[in-house]
């Protein structure tokens, strides 16, 4: 097994469990922490037993954003030379569903993490914020962008422009960026039920389910239309197809093979 120093990796049968954990610095996302997340997501994802990801922090903090005193004497020149930020594309390419479970700050980089997974369930003290404009930067990992789209330009603009209006869990909730709101002790466990009901459906399936459905987000309707319909005709090619058909005609559970 792999050792990590900054993430506790856990599975808890088809779900794959990545819980940040740098206390001493919030969940700050620095390098040796941002690689050891892409490390473990990219083993989830290609392990044929794993149906779903959950990504957590503590229950005070998802993330506090990006490692701000590994910002100190950075340029221009080497952010763009070595593009720190790439991880996040990398997360973005993960098939498998994820959902970040969050309690406490999801500030900055935390917010966007968050905001890179597929669901995003919120325990009762949760803060979403993009503070970056403090620091005299911008968002750089999908905040002025994702945000947008959860919950429409005003309060994205508000939110980013202030640095200081942040949602707590209703108002991100009524805003659409989270699915439910939970007890702070019971994110965690709701996630895993969820990932585990959708790791109970075939990989594949749930795999063109999520690629569709970030479409929506690249492309005008009807190429994004057009893409659904040849995935939906990509799924008649599988055998979890006939699985499922059969198991409704039948009228029995159907079990999913993953083929
Ligand atoms: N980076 C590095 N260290 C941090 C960070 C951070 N983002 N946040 C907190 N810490 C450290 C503090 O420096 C402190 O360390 P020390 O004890 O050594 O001084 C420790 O964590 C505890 O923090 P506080 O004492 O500040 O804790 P409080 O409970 O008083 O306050 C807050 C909590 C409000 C969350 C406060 O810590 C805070 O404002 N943090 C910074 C939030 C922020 O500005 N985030 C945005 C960062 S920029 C960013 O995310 C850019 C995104 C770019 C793309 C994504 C890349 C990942």
């Amino acid at each position: 097994p792999t050792q990590y120093s900054c993430i506790i990796v856990e599975q808890d049968g088809p779900v794959g469990v990545i819980r940040l954990n740098r206390p001493e610095a919030l969940n700050a996302l620095g390098q040796q922490i941002t690689q050891e997340l892409i490390h473990a997501l990219n083993g989830f994802d290609t392990n044929n037993d794993i149906g779903a990801i959950v990504i957590t922090g503590s229950d005070k903090v998802f993330a506090a954003g990006a490692d701000i005193k590994q910002f100190q004497g950075r340029t221009m020149a080497n952010m763009i030379k070595e593009d720190t930020l790439d991880w996040s594309s990398k997360i973005r390419a993960v098939r498998k569903p994820m959902i970040a479970a969050v309690n406490g700050y999801a500030l900055g980089g935390g917010c966007e993490l968050a905001m890179m997974c597929d669901i995003i369930y919120a325990g009762e003290k949760a803060l979403f914020g993009q503070p970056e404009i403090n620091l005299g930067i911008i968002p750089g990992a999908g905040g002025t962008q994702r945000l947008v789209k959860a919950i429409g330009k005003s309060k994205a603009m508000e939110i980013c422009l202030t640095g200081s209006v942040k949602l707590n869990a209703q108002e991100a909730l009524a805003a659409g960026l989270v699915s439910a709101v939970y007890p702070v002790d019971k994110v965690l466990p709701q996630s895993i039920k969820t990932a585990k009901i959708i790791a109970s459906k075939g990989q594949i399936a749930a795999a063109l389910t999520k690629s569709a459905i970030n479409q929506s987000f690249e492309v005008p309707l009807e190429a994004g239309l057009l893409y659904e319909r040849r995935l939906f005709q990509t799924a008649f090619g599988t055998e979890d197809r006939k699985e499922g058909v059969d198991a409704f005609v039948n009228k029995r559970v159907a079990k999913f093979s993953h083929l």
